[in-house]
């Protein structure tokens, strides 16, 4: 019973960075409290600054988009709170905490429709799937940095 909670736990992680721009109009308190008030349990956390490699590798998916080269500009421009959220459900509930990609779609309340101004400058990143979550997690993390 122990055992197979843990298990279930681990699995239900997911992976945060409150973007520049949340940074600097200084959002991190804000955004952090909600999601503490949401559920989710911080199991890594830091400020940190992304280099164009960094950022290249963690967004390779989007780099044939017509956007890649100002999202990269974006995310390296200053720093972020990478951080790992656990709760049931984390990546599907986490992405509805946040809201739409574009704040003009986001529901009311979502941190998104609070904190960003544009599809460009959301506030907010989070994992789109579990394997994911774990990728993008050790990406900015060591296994002793993951509580
Ligand atoms: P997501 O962050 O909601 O998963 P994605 O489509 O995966 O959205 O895009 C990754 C990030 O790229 C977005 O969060 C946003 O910062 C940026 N982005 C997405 N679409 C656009 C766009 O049309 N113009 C500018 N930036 C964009
Ligand atoms: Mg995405």
């Amino acid at each position: 019973m122990h055992e197979n909670l843990n298990i279930k736990m681990a699995t239900n992680r997911t992976f945060t960075m409150l973007k520049p721009d949340a940074v600097e109009k200084g959002h991190i308190g804000a955004i952090l409290e909600k999601i503490n008030a949401s559920g989710f349990r911080i199991v890594a956390m830091k400020l940190t600054q992304m280099t164009r490699t960094d950022a290249e590798t963690f967004y390779a998916v989007h780099k044939e988009r017509p956007f890649f080269g100002e999202l990269v500009e974006y995310m390296t421009r200053g720093p972020i709170v990478a951080a790992i959220l656990e709760k049931d459900n984390a990546v599907e509930d986490f992405r509805t905490l946040i809201g739409a990609t574009n704040p003009a779609d986001a529901a009311e309340g979502t941190i998104r429709k609070l904190y960003a101004a544009s599809i460009g400058e959301n506030a907010v990143h989070g994992s789109d799937s579990d394997e994911n979550a774990a990728i993008e997690g050790d990406f900015h993390f060591s296994g002793r940095e993951q509580f």
